[in-house]
C-alpha cells in the first residue's frame, strides 16, 4: 500500500509535513509521529512540521510547529496527512513542493497530491502510519510510538467507535511495545479546565426526558448568548454530556441559532439518521443532525424519536411474549403442563398483548 510513498521518503532529503487546520490528536499525532519515524530511520534527512497552533493538544511532544521559509519547498517532498480536501490543509504552500504525497483515512473526495494513499477502513491516520511503519519494518522509538498511539486513541473515541477493528488493536499493540506512558497520556487527554467542568454541570442540570426516555437539552438563543462560547460549542460541543447515561439510548441537543434550531442527535444503539433526513438533515447512523425552522418543529422531531423508542419497547415486549409462549408449548409437549392450563395462560397473554398494542396506537396516533 505504501510502496510509492516509501520510495518518495527515501528519495527526498527535505520533507515538510502538513495536516489539517485546527489540528486534533490524529492530525498532530500522525504529523509528529511520521517526523520522528523518518528522523529515527534516516538520520541525514531534514524533516519539518508546519501548520497552525496545537491548541488543546499542545501537551504533545513536538507540537510546536517549525518556521519554514518558502525556499525550503524547492526540491522538497511535501506530505499531507489526515486531510480530506485541499482547502483544509493548514499552510497551502504544500502545493509548491517538488513532489507531494498524502496519507488519509477520510472518504476520498478529490486528488490533491501526486501520490495518494487513501483508506477509509482505518480508524485514524495514525493507524495508517503505524501500519506503514510495521509493513516496511521501520524502527520505532518511544516518541514516534507515543505520537501515533495518541491519534489512534483520540480518533477511535478511546477505542469505542464502530471504526475500531482488530487491526486497530493489533497496531496499538505494536506501538505500546515501546513502553508508552499511557497514564500520562490519558491524564492529558481527560484533563479539563475547571471553567469547562462547571459549564458542563450547567448543561447536565438542563437535561429532560421525553415520555419513552429520549434525553434532551433545549438551549434558547438568550442562554446561548449569555454563555458566550458560540453556537457551535453549545450545539456540537455539549451533546456529549448526555452520552453515558445508563438506560438512555437516544439523546438530542437543541440550540436556537440565527438560521433556526440546530438539532444534534445521537444514539448508542439505533440508526437515527432517517429521522434527521426527514427533517432535511443527515450524517452518520448514530450521530446526525438537522436544522429546523423553530421550536415547534424541534419538538416534533423529538416526538418522532420518542415514537422510535416506544416502538422498540413494544418490539421487546412482543419478543418476551413470544418466548413465553414457546416455553409453555415445550412444557405441554413434554407433558409437564396440561393443555387446559396452557390455554388459560395463552388467553391471558393474548389480552395483555392486545392491551399493549392499543396503548401504543393511542400514543403514536395516526403517524405510523
Ligand atoms: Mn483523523
Amino acid at each position: 500500500m505504501f510502496e510509492t510513498f516509501f520510495e518518495d521518503i527515501k528519495k527526498y532529503d527535505t520533507i515538510i509535513i502538513h495536516r489539517h487546520k485546527n489540528p486534533d490528536g490524529d492530525a498532530l499525532g500522525s504529523q509528529t509521529g511520521l517526523r520522528y519515524l523518518i528522523e529515527d530511520n534516516f538520520p541525514g534527512k531534514k524533516v519539518f512540521c508546519v501548520g497552525d497552533e496545537a491548541g488543546r493538544y499542545a501537551f504533545m511532544e513536538g507540537s510546536v510547529m517549525d518556521e519554514v521559509e518558502d525556499e525550503a519547498y524547492n526540491g522538497a517532498l511535501a506530505i499531507v496527512l489526515d486531510t480530506s480536501g485541499a482547502n483544509l490543509v493548514s499552510d497551502q504552500r504544500f502545493k509548491s513542493a517538488a513532489r507531494t504525497a498524502r496519507v488519509d483515512h477520510h472518504l476520498f473526495l478529490e486528488q490533491i497530491c501526486d501520490d495518494e494513499v487513501q483508506d477509509a477502513t482505518f480508524e485514524s491516520c495514525c493507524g495508517m502510519i503505524a501500519f506503514f511503519a510495521r509493513e516496511q519494518g521501520l524502527k520505532l522509538s518511544k516518541r514516534s510510538a507515543t505520537a501515533l498511539y495518541t491519534g489512534m486513541v483520540t480518533d477511535s473515541g478511546r477505542f469505542r467507535y464502530d471504526s475500531t477493528t482488530s487491526r486497530t488493536f493489533e497496531l496499538a499493540s505494536f506501538l505500546t511495545a515501546e513502553k508508552i506512558d499511557t497514564n500520562e497520556l490519558y491524564r492529558n487527554l481527560y484533563a479539563e479546565d475547571f471553567a469547562s467542568v462547571k459549564r458542563k454541570a450547567l448543561f447536565v442540570n438542563k437535561i429532560r426526558f421525553s415520555e419513552h426516555g429520549v434525553a434532551y437539552i433545549y438551549n434558547t438563543a438568550k442562554e446561548v448568548e449569555e454563555l458566550g462560547i458560540g453556537t457551535f460549542a453549545v450545539s456540537r460541543g455539549m451533546v456529549g454530556v448526555m452520552g453515558d447515561i445508563k438506560g438512555v439510548d437516544i439523546w438530542v441537543n437543541f440550540t436556537e441559532a440565527p438560521e433556526g434550531v440546530l438539532c444534534e442527535i445521537r444514539s448508542g444503539r439505533y440508526n437515527v439518521c432517517p429521522i434527521a433526513i426527514s427533517y432535511g438533515g443527515g450524517g452518520h447512523e448514530k450521530a446526525c443532525g438537522a436544522t429546523v425552522p423553530d421550536k415547534d418543529k424541534a419538538m416534533e422531531l423529538l416526538e418522532d424519536l420518542d415514537h422510535m423508542l416506544a416502538k422498540e419497547e413494544l418490539d421487546a415486549t412482543e419478543l418476551e411474549i413470544e418466548n413465553g409462549i414457546n416455553a409453555i408449548r415445550k412444557k405441554v409437549e413434554s407433558g409437564q403442563m396440561s393443555r387446559e392450563e396452557a390455554d388459560k395462560i395463552f388467553s391471558g397473554l393474548r389480552k395483555e398483548a392486545d392491551r399493549l398494542w392499543e396503548e401504543h396506537k393511542k400514543e403514536i396516533g395516526t403517524k405510523d
